[in-house]
């Protein structure tokens, strides 16, 4: 049995927080350094309208002996988290990173050169009203090693769950690029014409849509990743008609105010596109308005 901190007390984290302990894990959350500790209590309900009450730790500190900080942060609030918490994370502690975008591994590993470090992406809808967890959408988990000092958690990993939901992926890398592209065609987007997902098909955004895939492709080309326009944008497509009725995470931040994540959406592939002298001028654009709606964000 190992011994899970979960830092990011937000659906995600719930999520997971509900399924290690229904395998049989050790979970807690870890809160912000001046919360008192406490037991919380949350309600889950499964995707078959089922509910169960679930009890966890939660304080501002990490547990003693913590064998896997699983991070579910905003990405931007990655790195200021973990530093906060630098001296509390044990050499033999794995730091699982899973949450939209890229660019937060390299961070961690300069902060934690010597740990193991996993990074993964989900397609699990979930919703958290309050203390009430709900399962909204099917998906897939997948967990993969960033670095060397990773790979040695392959079995654990496999084990872990031991539910359908989450897998392996030696070469994780595939996933995170596959996502992000999917982040970077529907969530700016959707935050500026303020729709759901499922309105980008309509005629006057899916051209965008699709100039915003195809300079992706180019960029994934140079990056040796294996998919061509024509399959990225399949993948793009079943995803807006997937989730056609919900509102993107960058919508839902500018429509509450928040900060988003677009330096590590867009913006990850803009550091990377300029690596290779790819012009993404539609990608540029939608990074550059997005940043000027947030100049406006006090926080
Ligand atoms: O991941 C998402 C997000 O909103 O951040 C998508 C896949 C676009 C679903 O809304």
């Amino acid at each position: 049995m190992a011994n899970w901190n979960i830092l990011g007390a937000g659906a995600i984290g719930h999520f997971f927080a509900e399924k290690l302990l229904k395998s049989g894990q050790h979970a807690a959350f870890v809160l912000r350094p001046e919360s008192d500790a406490h037991i919380r209590s949350f309600n889950f309900e499964n995707l078959a309208g089922e509910n169960t009450t679930n009890t966890v730790m939660a304080q501002g500190k990490l547990t003693p002996k913590c064998d896997f900080l699983l991070v579910t942060l905003k990405a931007q609030d990655v790195l200021p988290a973990l530093t906060l918490l630098q001296s509390q994370i044990d050499k033999h502690c794995c730091i699982v990173l899973l949450h939209n975008g890229m660019g937060t591994a390299e961070q961690t590993e300069k902060l934690f050169p010597r740990h193991a470090i996993m990074v993964g992406t989900t397609s699990n809808g979930v919703l958290k009203v309050s203390e009430h967890i709900r399962h909204t959408g099917a998906g897939v988990t997948w967990l993969g090693p960033f670095n060397n000092q990773a790979k040695r958690y392959k079995d654990i990993a496999n084990q872990l769950f031991a539910l359908e939901e989450l897998t392996w992926c030696e070469d994780i890398r595939e996933k995170l690029w596959l996502k992000l592209v999917i982040n970077c065609a529907i969530n700016p987007l959707t935050a500026i014409h303020q729709c759901k997902n499922g309105e980008l098909a309509c005629p006057a955004l899916y051209p965008h849509v699709v100039k915003l895939v195809q300079e992706l492709a180019l960029v994934c080309e140079k990056a040796r990743l294996p998919w061509s326009y024509a399959e990225l944008q399949a993948h793009v497509d079943n995803v807006i008609t997937r989730t056609a009725e919900n509102y993107s995470s960058m919508h839902q931040d500018q429509h509450f105010n928040r900060k988003s994540e677009i330096d590590y959406i867009t913006g990850y592939v803009l550091k990377v596109a300029n690596a290779y002298s790819i012009p993404v001028p539609a990608n540029q654009a939608l990074y550059a308005q997005i940043k000027q709606q947030e100049t406006k964000l006090v926080s």
